[in-house]
């Protein structure tokens, strides 16, 4: 991880280095925070946020799981992580938006004084399982790691502790030589990635879980769906068997930070023939399209960071 310049913290713009909390911080204890990743693209030479106002609603939905008040709204959020962008002087970035319970007492449920500490740090972060793995595929196992449980620790809440799970996974994944691992549900249905949610492809149309199997409902997810529903093409959510994946035409993994990676093989067998399947390249191209104009952006989910009053140096029309 590279450093960038500054570091959005309580609504104030800090150099990287002196965002810091407090060793007695709650979440670190408790796991007690949310957070988002959000990716900003460059368009043509110009920085537009995707689907960004719906990454800082789904944190604020995560943290009503949890009863915990974020003190700021999805607009000042907005607005923060627009301008810290720009103030990077990034033309592309990862975001990371987190709140989290702070400093002032111990004790497994939260009381005062106990404040909300929110931070958003803007990094680059280039192909999340590899550059390799983008074209080629990624090398995947089925983790020995369940999920988490319907009831126990709500994975649809994108919370700090539930990547307790997430790293028994993938930790379990790269000690035996995989790129990544899958977890599947405590039923033994197909939950999801690490970080990542799942697709398989098989004649030519689209299937994925279901938000009951225990995933994150990824809006990367949700945009593969919408792409492949604009251009005709069949998508369900349904729960599927660990034997699905052995029979798989194709796989690929989706998220802000995966973005579209192909699966080469699992549990060492390979995917179809065994390198990117002609649907996988298919829905990178409408994917990636979107960022370089080939796919028009019909659902609004692109916005430029700096509005229309760029050439002023402003960063507000598409954040006021
Ligand atoms: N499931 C999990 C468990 C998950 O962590 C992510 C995102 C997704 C699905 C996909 O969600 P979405 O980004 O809305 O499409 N994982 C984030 C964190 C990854 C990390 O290693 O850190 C991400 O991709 O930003």
């Amino acid at each position: 991880m590279k450093p960038t310049e500054l570091i959005w913290h309580n609504g104030e713009f800090k150099p990287w280095f002196e965002a810091t909390t407090h060793v007695l911080t709650h979440a670190l204890h408790y796991g007690s925070s949310v957070f988002e990743g959000v990716r900003v693209y460059d368009c043509l030479g110009q920085p537009k946020a995707f689907r960004m106002r719906e990454h800082l609603q789904r944190m604020h939905d995560s943290a009503r799981v949890y009863r915990m008040e974020i003190p700021w709204t999805v607009d000042e959020l907005h607005r923060a992580c627009c301008e810290l962008t720009l103030r990077n002087g990034l033309d592309s970035a990862y975001l990371r938006p987190l709140a989290y319970r702070g400093y002032g007492s111990l004790g497994v449920a939260p009381h005062d004084p106990l404040p909300v500490d929110v931070a958003i740090a803007a990094i680059e972060w280039g192909a999340y399982l590899g550059e390799e793995a983008r074209e080629k595929g990624a090398r995947v196992c089925v983790s020995s790691w369940q999920r988490l449980a319907p009831n126990t620790v709500p994975a649809g809440a994108k919370a700090g502790g539930n990547y307790l799970s997430s790293q028994l996974i993938s930790m379990e994944a790269h000690r035996l030589g995989y790129d990544e691992g899958i977890g599947l549900t405590t039923d033994g249905t197909l939950s999801e990635g690490a970080g990542e949610n799942l697709f398989v492809v098989r004649d030519g149309e689209l299937m994925t879980p279901p938000q009951s199997a225990s995933i994150l409902a990824g809006i990367t997810r949700d945009s593969v769906i919408k792409l492949a529903l604009d251009e005709g093409i069949t998508v369900r959510e349904q729960p599927m068997t660990r034997e699905t994946l052995y029979l798989a035409d194709e796989l690929f993994f989706t998220g802000t930070a995966a973005e579209i990676t192909p699966i080469a093989s699992i549990d060492d067998l390979p995917v179809g023939r065994g390198h990117r399947g002609p649907m996988t390249k298919a829905i990178q191209d409408l994917f990636f399209g979107l960022f370089d104009g080939r796919t028009e952006d019909r659902h609004g989910w692109l916005e430029p960071l700096r509005g229309d009053d760029s050439r002023k140096g402003g960063v507000a029309s598409a954040v006021a």
